[in-house]
């Protein structure tokens, strides 16, 4: 896949606005995009299926670099009352709720790998020790719903800091417990709004919604908040996950 290397620079994102909205990830994803626009963009025939499979992941990729330059790494997202918040909170995965699988809190263990110095593992009650952060934010799905939810749990930079990971590398990627695979930039893993959630409105997560652990981040759509996380990995390395592959904007900020 067509990823650019360099950043956008600021000239181009200028002149380039227009098109910036035009093919927002909404009108790429529903088609509104015409063919000879994308033909334009990307330099490829997109007049075949194949084409434009490539072309919209182009786009898709171009599109996650300029959400990525014009991150801003410190601001911070609306927040909520405590009676504002969704109780329970609204269940999604990419499979019906009586399909989750329980996780047992007493052998689970939370893996380390990648560019982090202290690789040992974490069991839930090692983490329930960690000092904890509390966000009341609004959960916002692709899908077109949206709820006020309160998560509290280890603030992200704070636990990578502790474990030595490298904050000056790219990614954070999270493998759950479903096969489900999620990724996010370091500036969003560093953001003081992103937490690993053990809690949901006071009381632990339910089986449904991450038992034991969960991201939580105020600047991400819903799909990047990777649930029943099991392993966290540090890394330069590009990889598509879950959503990316279905053509999803992997950037996904909200
Ligand atoms: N492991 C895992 N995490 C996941 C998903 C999933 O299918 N598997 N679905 C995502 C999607 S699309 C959404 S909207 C949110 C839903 O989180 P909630 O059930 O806590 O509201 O979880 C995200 N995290
Ligand atoms: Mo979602």
């Amino acid at each position: 896949m067509f990823r650019p290397t360099k950043p956008i620079d600021q000239s181009g994102l200028t002149e380039h606005r227009a098109l910036v909205e035009a093919i927002n990830r909404r009108g790429v994803l529903r088609g509104a995009v015409s063919l000879g626009a994308l033909t334009m963009l990307t330099g490829c025939d997109v007049s075949e299926n194949d084409s434009v499979q490539q072309a919209l992941r182009t786009v898709s990729a171009w599109n996650d670099r300029v959400q990525e330059a014009i991150f801003r790494p410190h601001h911070l997202a609306p927040t909520y009352r405590a009676s504002q918040v969704a109780k329970p909170p609204r269940f999604n995965a990419h499979f019906s709720i009586d399909e989750v699988k329980p996780i047992d809190g007493v052998s689970w263990q939370l893996e380390l790998a990648g560019r982090i110095a202290d690789k040992r593992s974490w069991t839930a009650q090692q983490l329930y020790q960690l000092p904890e952060q509390e966000i009341i934010i609004r959960h916002v799905c692709v899908e077109g719903w949206d709820y006020i939810g309160q998560w509290s749990g280890p603030n992200l930079r704070a636990f990578l800091e502790r474990v030595g990971a490298d904050l000056t590398a790219k990614y954070i990627y999270f493998i759950c417990n479903d096969d489900f695979t999620e990724s996010i930039d370091m500036a969003t893993a560093l953001h003081p709004q992103t937490i690993l959630a053990t809690k949901y409105a006071g009381d632990r997560l339910a089986d449904p919604f991450g038992y034991p652990l969960r991201l939580r981040t105020s600047t991400k759509l819903g799909y990047k908040n990777a649930k029943w996380i099991k392993a966290i990995e540090v890394t330069n390395d590009y990889r598509e996950t879950f959503w990316s592959k279905q053509g999803f904007n992997w950037f996904a900020g909200i």
